[in-house]
């Protein structure tokens, strides 16, 4: 595994969002160069970027046309090479958004699937072998073209599936991932990955890892595939950075991913921590966190530390951050969040805390989620420092709240959250025992009770400063009993806030910080 990933954080940006340099209303490339500065100032290290790519924007990118080509509203190639060398430049490493289970109707490969004539691209996509049959289990897209047959979709109708093969093949038209048409696919989809990496990217994050392979219930015949790509990568490229969207880590981590999320969907229970009615981080104090460690303890182990279990503050997929919890519990999530072990991924914006804006006309096949993605709030300028375009041409609405909050005013806020952050970042960053990599252990999560308590041990034997630095700092943990180097989350049901009693990672690690 990489070395870098050891001490990890991720800034997920998703770039028509984040900063408009051309004043045409959409975030671009040359402002996510303009702001690696910031990004390493707050403490990350790493970006993951959404999709970049040619596309006609029915899924905000995720629906390719072109896997070789900046979409020009976000600038161009050289841009993207540019990205990569500043970014190095600064320590950091980038990874891309690689869309590999589907692509968009107006890719030329599926322009070429869907004639009747049969063509090298003919068994690119999931077809059926008459148009009055559909795939089983799957939406489909049927009577677009001359071709006898429907084509399985993956997500909305324009996004036709990647033909990776059938694990169990029930029907004549599937094929077994050895299969010509499927292998096909797979050694064009690593062109893709040898394009981008060969121009300096790092890695990439993958959507829908976990579904390429179709009548796959265990994972067995996807796992394979990954494999696959590890061997291909370990050959070529070997430094390259792998990241789920899976969510299940012992069937990732076993395909070669280096990485898998926590997702918000699933059996996660990620949910119960930061949106669901009563948020475990929420200072009412009604939360649940038991089923969430539950789950959280049985992937750690099956994942046998094969590599990293990821817990983002958020994504573009989901509510965000600040939907449910309010300031100061926002530094408690944080707190847990910066603590964990995996790398952690911050969602643009929610180190100010930016709010979820529900009830937003769709934008690009966002729908509920359209109000997680709004632009970058930067400063009191206009549009708030994201573009100088007139505001009706903001790719989409802003928070045009008076209190929005801002990075600039946060950064000269001594209490605030993006200071909280970018703490908690520097104590995660300067203890080996709070590095990416190690044990943890929950000491103590009830059901439907506080405190929670976790102890972790991580890089000891290292760096016996960070360890000594942890065992003092127990001084207020609430385990005097427990002579293991650890920290402690802890608050009272019954309080509505923080007292000078409770204690948290900072002021555990005596280095300031929430309430100490
Ligand atoms: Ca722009």
């Amino acid at each position: 595994m990489a070395k870098w990933l050891d001490d990890a954080v991720f800034y997920e940006i998703y770039p028509q969002s984040f900063l408009d340099t051309n004043s045409d209303g959409i975030g671009d490339l040359p402002g996510v160069i303009e702001k690696l500065d910031y990004i390493r100032e707050l403490g990350c290290n790493a970006i993951w970027l959404n999709p970049c790519f040619v596309s006609p924007f029915g899924d905000a990118g995720y629906d390719v046309a072109d896997y070789y080509t900046i979409a020009p509203r976000y600038g161009t190639n050289e841009d993207a090479k540019r990205l990569f060398q500043e970014a190095h430049q600064r320590g950091m490493h980038v990874l891309l958004d690689l869309v590999p289970g589907h692509t968009s109707v107006e890719h030329p490969w599926f322009r070429e699937s869907m004639k009747a004539e049969k063509n090298i691209y003919s068994d690119r996509y999931v077809w059926t072998d008459s148009i009055w049959e559909a795939p089983e289990d799957m939406a489909s897209l049927r009577g677009i073209s001359d071709r006898d047959g429907s084509c399985a979709v993956n997500f909305f109708s324009s996004q036709p599936a990647l033909n990776y093969g059938y694990y169990k093949i029930t029907r004549p038209w599937q094929m077994s991932p050895e299969d010509e048409g499927p292998r096909a696919t797979l050694e064009a989809m690593k062109d893709v990955m040898r394009f981008w990496l060969r121009m300096g990217c790092d890695g990439f994050r993958v959507d829908m890892a976990g579904s390429l392979v179709k009548q796959d219930e265990d994972g067995k015949g996807t796992i394979a595939l990954w494999k696959k790509v590890r061997a291909f990568l370990d050959e070529e490229f070997p430094e390259a950075v792998l990241v789920s969207e899976w969510g299940e880590p012992d069937k990732s981590l076993q395909g070669g991913f280096h990485m898998d999320f926590l997702l918000h969907f699933g059996p996660s229970h990620y949910n119960d921590l930061f949106r669901c009615e009563h948020p475990y981080f929420s200072k009412e104090g009604k939360g649940d966190i038991s089923q969430f460690v539950k789950k959280y303890v049985e992937n750690y182990e099956k994942s046998e530390k094969k590599g990293l279990i990821c817990i983002p503050s958020g994504n573009h997929d989901m509510e965000r951050i600040a939907w449910r919890l309010d300031g100061e519990d926002l530094k408690v999530a944080f707190a847990f969040l910066l603590s964990m072990p995996g790398a952690p991924f911050i969602y643009y914006g929610d180190e100010i805390g930016m709010r979820y804006l529900p009830g937003l006309t769709s934008v690009e096949g966002g729908f509920n989620r359209t109000g997680a993605r709004t632009p970058m709030q930067w400063d009191d300028g206009v549009n708030a420092g994201f573009s100088s375009a007139a505001k009706e041409k903001l790719y989409i609405r802003q928070d045009e709240s008076a209190d929005r909050p801002t990075v600039q005013r946060q950064q000269a806020q001594e209490d605030s959250l993006w200071q909280e952050v970018n703490k908690l970042i520097a104590v995660r960053q300067a203890h080996p025992a709070l590095s990416n990599r190690g044990e943890i252990e929950f000491v103590y999560a009830q059901e439907n009770a506080y405190p929670f308590r976790l102890s972790e041990e991580r890089g000891r034997g290292e760096d016996s400063g960070g360890a000594e630095s942890l065992r003092q700092g127990r001084k207020l943990c609430l385990q005097p009993e427990d002579r293991r180097g650890g920290i402690s989350l802890w608050r009272r049901a019954e309080n509505s806030g923080w007292s000078d009693d409770d204690s948290c990672l900072l002021g555990l690690l005596g280095e300031g910080g929430i309430r100490r």
